[in-house]
C-alpha cells in the first residue's frame, strides 16, 4: 500500500530529472538568501551555475551542526519570519539548541512524507493512531499528527508519559497503531503487564518507532511483546523532522523520500563519498523545503544505503537499520563500541530484560565499562550462583563479539530508569 504510488514507485531516471531540476533551485535560493551559504560557496569558488548534474553535488561544501550553532537562531533561513508559521528545535544537550522553521508549505510536505510513512507502516484511513511521541519543540509529535490527520486515520494525541493512561486509551479507543520511541513502547509492554491485561484485548497491529538507534533484537522483543509489527522510522529536525525515511512491510531497510532528500554516504574522516553497499556518515540535502533548506547536512548517523529493488515496489533508495551515531560510539580502551551493538548481545542471550546502561569511567587512567542489565525478578531471588554464571556468560560473549571486557552487573528488576521519549543508555562518568 502507497499513500502516493507516484512519488514512490517513479523510475530512477525520472527521479534524477527531479532531483536535479529540485536541487538547482535550492542551491540558487540558498546562495541568494543565506550569507553563511554564500560565503561557503565562494570560499570554494562556486556558485549555482556549477551544479549541472547531480553529480556535482559532491562538490558543494558541507553544513554541521556548529553552523547551525553559529547561526542561532534563524540566520540559515531564506524567508523572512512572516513566512514562517512553525518552529522546531531539537534540545540541545550542549549550548544552544538548533531552531528549525517551516512555511506553509514545508508543513504541508512533512504532512505528505508523514501520510507516506504512516502507509507504509500499516496505517490506513480508518486506524486509529495513538501518538505518544512528545508534543511540543521536539518534532516527533506535530510531525506524525499532520501526518495522520492528511491520511484521514483518527489521531489520540497524547504525548509521552502517563503510562498507565496511554494504555487505558490504547485498549478502550481501539487504538491499531501506535507511535513513539521503541524505548518507550517496551516501558508501555511492561505497564501493560503489569497492569495484568493481554494483547489479546487490544486492537494494536502496528509500532511506527524511530527518533533513537534500536537493534534488530530489540524489535524481535517489542514484537512478541505488543503482538505487532515494529517498524523503523527515521528522521532528523534539521531535515524536516520524522518521516525523512521509513521500513515497508519487508523491514529490510529504510527507503528514503528521495524526491525531497538527496542522501550521500561519506567517509567521516576523508569527506569522500562513498558508493551503494558502503558504511559511512549519511549525509543530506533537501530539496523541496523552503524555509531551511540545507546542503549537505553531515547527520553523524551511520548507515549505508542500497538501490537493489525492494519487493514492496518501491523504487526509493533504502538505508540500512542506524545502528548509532558517531557521538554516542564510546571509546573504551581504544574499542569503539556502540550501545545497540552491547543491547544486541543482551538480548541475544535473552536471560535478561530488555532494560540496560553502559557507564563509563576512568579508573587511574584506564576507562572501566559497566554494563548494567536488569534481571527478572524470578531470577533476581535465585540462586546467586546461577548469577555469577550468567554475568560470566554476559562478560564472554561481549569479549568475543565486540572485543571489549566489560564488567558486568546485573541489577534488581525496574532500577534502571525507563523513558517516555529517547532512552538515555550511557553515562559517562570520564572526565576528559
Ligand atoms: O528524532 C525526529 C524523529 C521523531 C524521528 C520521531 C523519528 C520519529 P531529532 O530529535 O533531531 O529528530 O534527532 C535526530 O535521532 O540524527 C538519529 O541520530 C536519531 N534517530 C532518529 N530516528 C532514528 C532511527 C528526531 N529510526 C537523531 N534509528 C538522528 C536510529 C534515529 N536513530
Amino acid at each position: 500500500m502507497y499513500w502516493n504510488q507516484e512519488a514512490e514507485c517513479m523510475s530512477r531516471d525520472r527521479l534524477q530529472e527531479l532531483q536535479l531540476q529540485r536541487l538547482k533551485k535550492t542551491v540558487e535560493r540558498v546562495y541568494n538568501s543565506v550569507p553563511h551559504y554564500r560565503r561557503a560557496f565562494q570560499a570554494r569558488g562556486l556558485d549555482p551555475g556549477h551544479i549541472r548534474s547531480l553529480d556535482d553535488l559532491k562538490n558543494l561544501p558541507f553544513t554541521v551542526k556548529q553552523d547551525f550553532r553559529d547561526n542561532y537562531p534563524f540566520g540559515l533561513f531564506t524567508v523572512p519570519q512572516h513566512e514562517v508559521v512553525r518552529y522546531h528545535s531539537s534540545s540541545g544537550t550542549t549550548g544552544k539548541p538548533t531552531v528549525v522553521g517551516y512555511t506553509r508549505n514545508d508543513i504541508a510536505t512533512w504532512a505528505e512524507l508523514m501520510a507516506r510513512s504512516l502507509v507504509s507502516g500499516g496505517a490506513t484511513r480508518n486506524s486509529v493512531v495513538q501518538n505518544a511521541y512528545g508534543y511540543g519543540l521536539f518534532t516527533g509529535g506535530l510531525g506524525v499528527h499532520y501526518g495522520a490527520e492528511l491520511l484521514g486515520a483518527a489521531i489520540i494525541p497524547i504525548s509521552g508519559g502517563n503510562t498507565q493512561r496511554q494504555v487505558m486509551v490504547m485498549k478502550d479507543f481501539g487504538t491499531d497503531i501506535l507511535t513513539c520511541t521503541p524505548s518507550y513502547a517496551l516501558f508501555i509492554a511492561e505497564v501493560i503487564d503489569e497492569m495484568g491485561l493481554k494483547m489479546e484485548e487490544f486492537k494494536l497491529k502496528a509500532g511506527i518507532f524511530g527518533a533513537e538507534p534500536w537493534s534488530e533484537n530489540m524489535r524481535h522483543q517489542i514484537e512478541s511483546k505488543l503482538k505487532i509489527d515494529a517498524i523503523d522510522i527515521y528522521g532528523l529536525s534539521e531535515i524536516i523532522g520524522p518521516g525523512v525515511a521509513i521500513e515497508c512491510s519487508e523491514k529490510c531497510g529504510l527507503h528514503i523520500f528521495e524526491d525531497h532528500f538527496i542522501p550521500e554516504i561519506i567517509d567521516s574522516e576523508s569527506g569522500e563519498v562513498l558508493p551503494y553497499g558502503e558504511k559511512g556518515e549519511l549525509v543530506f540535502t533537501t530539496i523541496t523545503k523552503e524555509a531551511l533548506p540545507v546542503i549537505r547536512y553531515r547527520t553523524r548517523d551511520i548507515t549505508s544505503l542500497t538501490i537493489e529493488p525492494c519487493i514492496c515496489g518501491r523504487t526509493l533508495v533504502r538505508m540500512e537499520k542506524v545502528t548509532g551515531r558517531s557521538d554516542d560510539m564510546i571509546i573504551v580502551r581504544g574499542v569503539n563500541v556502540f550501545p545497540t551493538q552491547v543491547e544486541s548481545v543482551l538480548l541475544e542471550i535473552g536471560e535478561t530484560e530488555p532494560h540496560y546502561q553502559l557507564v563509563v569511567t576512568r579508573v587511574n587512567n584506564l576507562d572501566m565499562l559497566e554494563i548494567q542489565v536488569e534481571v527478572s525478578e524470578s531470577m533476581f531471588s535465585d540462586k546467586i550462583k546461577r548469577l555469577e554464571e550468567l554475568e560470566k556468560r554476559i562478560f564472554n560473549r561481549i569479549d568475543s563479539v565486540l572485543g571489549i571486557s566489560a564488567k558486568i552487573r546485573l541489577v534488581e528488576p525496574k532500577t534502571i530508569p525507563r523513558s517516555e521519549g529517547k532512552a538515555k543508555r550511557v553515562i559517562d562518568n570520564r572526565q576528559i
